[in-house]
């Protein structure tokens, strides 16, 4: 049981991340059932879009490379990814049955052309600030909960940034799925979040 203020932070439930997308991660609509029920049990709730331009740094065709392949651009580790969540598209959209109803503020990252953003604290470059932990810190909430997509992208590199920022962070594992890409990377980011001292829980394991 916490005495802080808390947060729930969904991460990219968004049409190219659920099956039939352009990103699909496996089974990534079976947690909305559990986001949704969650969501009513925290102090805020946000949820986040990753939002990019046609022709984005990130998308494999901006290079004419293969998806997935990796490349380094100005030192940065990039994965090629599929063009995806392109600002307006439908692929960017929410899924239909995420219920925005209790959402209470929409951030969105990765929208400048040159830089990608996996977490919705800081971007790729770890120097460009999305804003949130100035909303956080105006509420006076450390104790965040990660739910979402995808648990070894998004999900990590959030909870990554929050623990440095100084925030509380535990992640529901069963309301996240991953992409695993490299495989094993999803095993690899889990030990890595425990190494920080990140909590990782289930559902029903919450106590709020
Ligand atoms: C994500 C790959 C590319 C994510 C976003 O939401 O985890 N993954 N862009
Ligand atoms: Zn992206």
């Amino acid at each position: 049981m916490t005495q802080e203020k808390n947060c729930l932070i969904i991460t990219d439930i968004q049409n190219d991340f659920c099956p039939g997308g352009a990103l699909a991660v496996s089974e990534g609509d079976k947690i909305i059932p559990i986001v949704n029920r969650m969501a009513s049990k925290f102090d805020k709730v946000v949820a986040t879009q990753d939002w990019h331009s046609p022709g984005h740094i990130s998308f494999a065709s901006t290079h004419r490379k293969q998806p997935y392949e990796i490349m380094t651009i100005d030192g940065i580790q990039q994965v090629m990814w599929p063009d995806h969540c392109v600002a307006g598209s439908f692929g960017a959209d929410f899924h239909r049955d995420l219920d925005l109803r209790e959402v209470d503020l929409i951030i969105r990252k990765g929208n400048d052309l040159n830089i990608d953003s996996y977490s919705t604290f800081l971007e790729n470059d770890k120097k460009t600030l999305t804003g949130l932990h100035f909303y956080l810190q105006g509420f006076e909430i450390k104790d965040l909960y990660f739910c979402g997509l995808a648990t070894d992208y998004c999900v990590f590199s959030s909870v990554m940034d929050a623990v440095e920022m100084g925030f509380h962070a535990s992640v529901i594992l069963d309301a996240c799925r991953g992409v695993d890409v490299p495989a094993g990377n999803v095993t690899a980011t889990l030990q890595r979040m425990k190494e920080r001292g990140v909590r990782i829980l289930n559902h029903n394991e919450l106590s709020l």
